[in-house]
């Protein structure tokens, strides 16, 4: 997929390092990196299957390959193998992981994956393809999803949210096994709205009855256990301590919940506009959104292992890259095109091109952070290359930017772009077959399409259904 936009460093990004650095990401996984070797010996479980959002247009047939090894890496019990040892994996007869090892995230990414390697590929039967577990028995990869949700139902705690076990997403949290984490409760929630679109396209309405139960007494948990009046906190201790609350004196607000409240379809839209206005106010930098403020300083590191780090890296209130793309998202998803991008380009390597200095990190590849205001090095960025926020950053860029958006039954257009834009274009091929789409914006509006043309002919939604695509698709949108 290439574009043509008014931005030309965004162009050079998207159309040539972005997918270049994702190939890296998925080729490398974290293997090559001076920070992690040594550390692990394998594939990491949600590094991985998140890397693969990044790849799926470009190598389809390799990346199923990939996920279906990654699903096979999944336990009996719904949970995920840390680590998937690509050449060692010997599906129906690992060990399982002890109860401690387990991360409360690692398996809600298949949510994101699966169905875009579905929407990419046309290949529906895909969820019917039974696949082994790690340990023992096998299942239909839709009923490997299920036991992805059964997993964190089955480990929840007295609020009613997902146990963070030995780790949510982020690795400086000590939760335990009986702690809380209202960032995977967004997770599952997506998942849950995920199953249910899946159990509608397969034609389960049992399942999707199922699912939407759970998602009804998880929302009312959500607002009652874990609003913490302006913002979503991050954790409950099994002790009942909060994590990300107006009552700590350190790191008062995470960032992680915020942006998944809106990506979940938790928050309704006059919600998620205050929400995503506090986290504007709250954590946005010159180069981005602090992952946490204000920085640990005191905390003991039995509690937040982020205090470990100095303040202003890394998960101690960095700016830290791979959540950008979330807030990219959840902007996008409520319309508002000029700060979606605006904080696109805050994190966009080539928007440094001719202030290196400052970013003093090769300004072509996404890293793993950026030191934020709390630092004596405010504005530079650490660890290149192989870091989940390649994939993150080019998936956001296609499909909430660009607005190019695979579907079951079609391709969907709906961009969510700066108002400046006036006109921009796109090649891409989906199914096998080529698309050269102009997108006219000429009364200045961010998000909403009024009129798709394809190859003369005009439809009356923004999906252009695969009945009417040919071999070569001229598409013209009004917005
Ligand atoms: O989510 C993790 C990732 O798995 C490894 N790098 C740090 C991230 C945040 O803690």
């Amino acid at each position: 997929m290439t574009s043509e936009t008014p931005d030309k460093e965004f162009d050079s990004m998207f159309n040539m390092w972005n997918p270049y650095n994702n190939l890296m990401t998925y080729a490398w996984s974290r293997a090559a990196s001076l920070v992690y070797s040594g550390e692990r010996d394998g594939l990491g479980y949600r590094d991985t299957v998140q890397d693969m959002l990044g790849v799926l247009h470009s190598i389809p047939d390799e990346a199923r390959e990939r996920l279906e090894l990654m699903i096979t890496g999944q336990v009996s019990n719904g949970g995920a193998m840390p680590v998937v040892k690509p050449f060692a994996h010997n599906p129906g007869k690992e060990k399982a992981p002890d109860e401690n090892e387990y991360r409360s995230d690692d398996c809600m990414w298949l949510f994101n994956t699966i169905p875009s390697y579905v929407k990419e590929t046309g290949n529906i039967n895909f969820y019917y393809k039974v696949l082994p577990y790690a340990d023992k028995d096998e299942d239909t990869v839709f009923g490997h999803l299920k036991r992805a949700i059964q997993f964190n139902l089955d480990h929840s705690g007295k609020h009613g949210f997902p146990c963070g076990l030995s780790a949510d997403w982020n690795d400086c949290l000590v939760l335990g096994q009986d702690g809380e984490t209202t960032f995977v409760a967004f997770q599952l929630r997506y998942a849950l709205k995920t199953y249910i679109e899946i159990a509608e396209l397969l034609d389960k309405p049992e399942e999707k009855n199922w699912a939407e139960n759970h998602l009804k007494i998880l929302d009312e948990n959500l607002e009652k256990h874990a609003w913490d009046s302006e913002w979503y906190l991050r954790a409950y201790r099994a002790d009942g301590l909060k994590f990300g609350s107006k009552e700590c004196n350190e790191a008062s607000i995470f960032l992680e919940p915020q942006p998944w409240a809106v990506i979940s379809g938790h928050t309704n839209l006059e919600q998620s506009q205050k929400l995503l206005d506090f986290v504007n106010k709250r954590l946005s930098t010159d180069y981005g959104i602090m992952i946490c403020d204000p920085p640990i300083e005191k905390t003991d590191p039995k509690v937040i292992k982020a205090r470990l780090f100095n303040k202003g890296m890394k998960e101690n209130a960095s700016i830290f890259q791979h959540t950008q793309g979330w807030v990219v998202a959840a902007e996008a998803i409520i319309g508002r095109g000029d700060k979606a991008y605006e904080y696109y380009r805050k994190f966009m390597p080539s928007a440094y091109n001719t202030n290196a200095e400052i970013r003093q990190t090769e300004p072509y590849v996404y890293a793993q952070f950026t030191n934020s205001t709390s630092s004596p090095r405010y504005g530079a960025s650490r660890l290149p290359w192989l870091s989940g926020t390649a994939s993150w950053a080019y998936y956001t860029a296609a499909q909430f930017i660009l607005g190019v958006q695979p579907d079951y039954d079609g391709l969907k257009i709906d961009p969510c772009i700066p108002s400046a834009w006036k006109e921009y274009k796109v090649k891409r091929k989906f199914r096998g077959k080529a698309f050269s789409i102009i997108v006219k914006n000429e009364n200045g509006i961010q998000k909403g399409v009024k009129k798709i043309i394809i190859n003369g002919e005009e439809l009356f939604s923004n999906l252009i259904p695969f009945e009417k695509m040919k071999e070569n698709n001229e598409v013209l949108v009004v917005m």
